[in-house]
């Protein structure tokens, strides 16, 4: 008896996986670490650019010009961090080293820091002008997550292109690293140009940029101080860059490198744009881009700050596109975010808002052309809970959902989100409206692409009945956490 019973029940399960999988797909890789995912969600934060450059008009010092130049006339550190909250950021990346090699921070390594500058701001506990202290605590005052700019090159060390010079590299990070409290990212930019000061040799000096900073071990100091922080460079390992910058994100956009193909400071950095679909670790693009033209405060750029519409259209090619956007603002010769560039940037965040107010999908019904079961149903897309999703039964790599709004709704947005901790599966969809009874396909003025984290599309207001939206060239079962639509006012 207990045997039937048990091969009775044995049949029922098979049965029920068999039309109802309760299990979650697996995972394909390349994955996301827990960090990258939580990194993304972020979307957007800031970057500064601030230091000796900002007094000498300089995009790049040579490494030379003299401490006291910096000398701020009104600087407030919080009123960075209040304009960047309300521009909707969620951190900020300051550069504590840029390739002059002035330290913003009370460096004991080498007197080219503020310390020896014309500023006389608060203190730290140890009684120094601490910038960096500063942006700790504004950024712990008002809630935004901290990240630091190191650059590799230095174009004032005596001892850079030799061995001394990498050790000296090593320990500014491991202060930094230390005692800044948490780290969201550590950004390592590639540029090497050659020529500087380096302690008055004025010459210009190569080195072997994949090999030279001993990256394994600036990799290792980062992950033993902060292992949260999500590193940044051509190549990752955290995130990467997208291979321009003008905050555009390429279509499609993969969230994946291959390990031995990248590094700072690469050729061929176009790669960047698009990642590689069959690539083998996780490193999803981060869009850098300034405010401004330059990275540094110019006052003859004062007529040239972004408009908040264009902050809005690169918001569309970045986040819109699977990547994060990071905002750069030159902070000026009063030691501010510059007022233009605080109103530019607090009117995007308000129109970004604005447009994506209300999901028109919330209340639509919804349907899918498979489900994985009651805990992968359809209905998991428009719940509005990031962690719950849609999946297709294992071994189907394709489909279609169909949202059917109560009455004829106005649309010009369409925004989709996969599940990334179980990877980025989707090889391209695509989306139709059903508009007086017809099916059209929608035109968003570009190519759809895939998906990964996030993708909006943009196109001309439609009055639709239902949106189908269908998916192709899937690399395992689909898992799709968001389906929003909306409707934007146009200008
Ligand atoms: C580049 C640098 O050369 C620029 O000056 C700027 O800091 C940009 C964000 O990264 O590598």
């Amino acid at each position: 008896m207990k045997r039937v019973l048990f091969l009775s029940c044995l049949l029922t399960s098979s049965f029920f996986h068999l039309f109802a999988q309760k299990n979650a797909p697996e995972p394909i890789g390349p994955l996301p670490s827990p960090q990258q995912v939580q990194w993304q969600k972020m979307e957007t934060y800031a970057f500064v650019h601030y230091g000796l450059n900002t007094f000498t008009d300089k995009e790049w010092g040579y490494g030379d010009a003299d401490p006291k130049t910096f000398n701020p006339s009104r600087m407030d550190v919080e009123q960075w961090v209040r304009t960047f909250k309300q521009a909707g950021m969620k951190g900020v990346i300051i550069v504590a080293k840029h390739h002059d090699g002035f330290a913003m921070w009370p460096s004991p390594l080498t007197d080219y820091n503020i310390t020896k500058s014309s500023y006389d701001g608060p203190k730290n506990k140890d009684g120094k002008v601490d910038v960096l202290a500063e942006l700790r605590k504004a950024c712990d005052k008002y809630g935004l997550k901290m990240g630091i700019y190191l650059s590799p090159w230095d174009r004032n060390h005596a001892e850079y292109g030799r061995q001394a010079y990498v050790d000296y590299y090593h320990k500014q990070l491991e202060q930094l690293t230390t005692e800044y409290g948490p780290l969201f990212e550590v950004w390592l930019d590639g540029a090497n140009g050659g020529d500087g000061y380096y302690g008055g040799a004025r010459e210009t000096r190569k080195i072997d940029r994949r090999n030279y900073y001993n990256f394994p071990k600036i990799h290792s100091i980062i992950e033993k101080n902060q292992p949260q922080a999500i590193i940044f460079s051509d190549g990752g390992p955290g995130c990467r860059w997208v291979g321009n910058e003008n905050g555009i994100a390429g279509i499609p956009n993969w969230s994946f490198l291959k390990k031995d193909k990248v590094y700072p400071g690469m050729p061929n950095s176009q790669v960047l744009n698009s990642g590689f679909p069959d690539g083998d670790i996780w490193v999803a693009a981060e869009c850098d881009v300034s405010i401004r033209p330059g990275w540094f405060y110019h006052p003859e750029e004062d007529s040239k700050v972004k408009t908040p519409e264009q902050l809005v259209d690169i918001y569309y090619k970045s986040v819109g596109r699977n990547a994060t956007f990071l905002l750069n603002f030159p902070v000026d010769r009063e030691g501010r975010v510059n007022a233009i560039d605080s109103a530019n940037a607090v009117r995007f965040r308000q129109i970004i808002d604005a447009e994506f107010k209300t999901n028109l999908l919330r209340k639509a019904k919804v349907t899918a052309s498979s489900e994985r079961g009651k805990s992968f149903s359809a209905k998991k897309l428009n719940d509005g809970k990031w962690d719950t999703y849609w999946a297709t039964p294992d071994g189907t790599t394709t489909g279609s959902v169909t949202f059917t709004f109560r009455k004829p709704t106005r649309v010009n947005r369409l925004l989709l989100q996969e599940y990334i901790p179980l990877g980025q599966r989707v090889g391209r969809f695509e989306a139709e409206a059903l508009v007086d009874g017809k099916w059209t396909q929608i035109d968003p003025g570009e190519p759809f692409g895939n998906i990964g984290y996030k993708r909006i599309l943009r196109f001309a207001t439609i009055e639709a009945t239902a949106l189908r939206i269908s998916f192709f060239d899937g690399r395992g079962p689909l898992c799709i956490n968001n389906v929003a639509a909306y409707c934007a006012k146009e200008n």
